[in-house]
């Protein structure tokens, strides 16, 4: 990628689920070297901080089975506007989880940006539940069906009214645990996924590739990379809320970077769900710096 001016936001979000921790997220990734790591490259970086998020240590269950739902909103209104300064300034929102709820944000603060926007989805779930579909109730599980339109009104219009992205523009890579929902839905919308079935049969290369022209057919205008750290198999990246065995190993991962790299098409990226209380000294923020270094152009030689 050309060396862009990084603009990172931290967002201490824990609410979009259901254990705590993983709003010490932003926290445990910066200690473990981002902004030099990027800055090395030859990145101009702008630590932006924390959106402020009011610290309530209880869950707040809702009559439209959404956890937190006001919480979530009021996080996720504060990203919108600070991802959309950033594009706006010409820079490379770079959003640091924080629990997956707040790629509605991200996405909501995009959207002004870009008129075809394509997403990357790397993930051991599909994050397409609704309230009507959910198993938990946590809004972590439903990003992605806000994105494309279904979900709460208050979360389908955050910032701005209307779906975010269109469906067809949309990549999904890694899943492994998806619910009887969003099966349907997929299947519904005819939405483009990669399981760990397609990456074991024909290996991460050829997915990479294949995921990369068929969004450069889609004529997209940016791609957001939303980059869940469950995506990766526990052994890497063991500080997550919802670990699925049977994951996408630390090499695939960095050869899927380093292919995005090559391809330009990243244009803002999001790194979510690391909770340093259930880590292992830190590896998943550690894993999440080091593929950020391959996704920013990190050379070996
Ligand atoms: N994440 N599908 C489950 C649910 O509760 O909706 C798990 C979601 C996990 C979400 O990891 O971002
Ligand atoms: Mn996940
Ligand atoms: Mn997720
Ligand atoms: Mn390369």
């Amino acid at each position: 990628m050309e060396k862009a001016t990084i603009s990172i936001i931290g967002v201490p979000l824990d609410l979009g689920q259901s254990r705590r921790g993983v709003n010490m997220g932003p926290s445990a990734i910066r200690y473990a070297g981002a902004v030099a790591r990027l800055e090395a490259i030859g990145h101009n970086v702008i630590d932006e901080g924390d959106i402020l998020v009011d610290a309530v240590e209880r869950i707040e269950s809702s009559d439209v089975g959404l956890k937190n739902l006001n919480e979530v909103i009021k996080a996720n209104t504060k990203l919108a506007e600070q991802v959309e300064a950033a594009v706006t300034d010409g820079k490379f929102p770079l959003v640091l989880g924080g629990d997956h709820s707040i790629a509605i944000g991200t996405l909501a603060g995009l959207k002004k940006g870009y008129n075809n926007l394509g997403v990357i989805w790397y993930d051991a779930h599909t994050d397409m539940n609704t309230a009507e579909t959910s198993p938990s109730g946590n809004i972590h599980g439903m990003p992605l069906a806000v994105c494309i339109g279904l979900g709460h009104d208050s979360l389908v219009n955050l910032h701005s009214e209307g779906p975010k992205v269109k469906t067809e523009n949309i990549v999904i890579i890694g899943a492994r645990s998806v619910d009887p929902g969003e099966r349907a839905l997929i299947e519904e919308k005819g939405i483009k996924v990669y399981t760990m079935h397609e990456i074991d049969r024909y290996g991460m290369s050829y997915v990479m590739e294949d995921a990369i022209a068929y969004l450069q057919s889609r004529e997209v205008d940016g791609v957001h990379l939303s980059l869940d750290l469950d995506g990766l198999d526990p052994l890497y990246t063991p500080g997550v809320g919802t670990p699925v065995p049977g994951g996408i190993s630390y090499r695939e991962s960095h050869l899927a970077m380093e292919m995005l790299e090559d391809s330009g098409i990243i244009t803002s990226a999001e790194f979510v769900e690391v909770n340093p209380i259930l880590d292992e000294k830190n590896k998943t923020a550690d894993v999440a710096v080091g593929l950020m270094g391959s996704l920013f152009g990190e050379k070996l030689i």
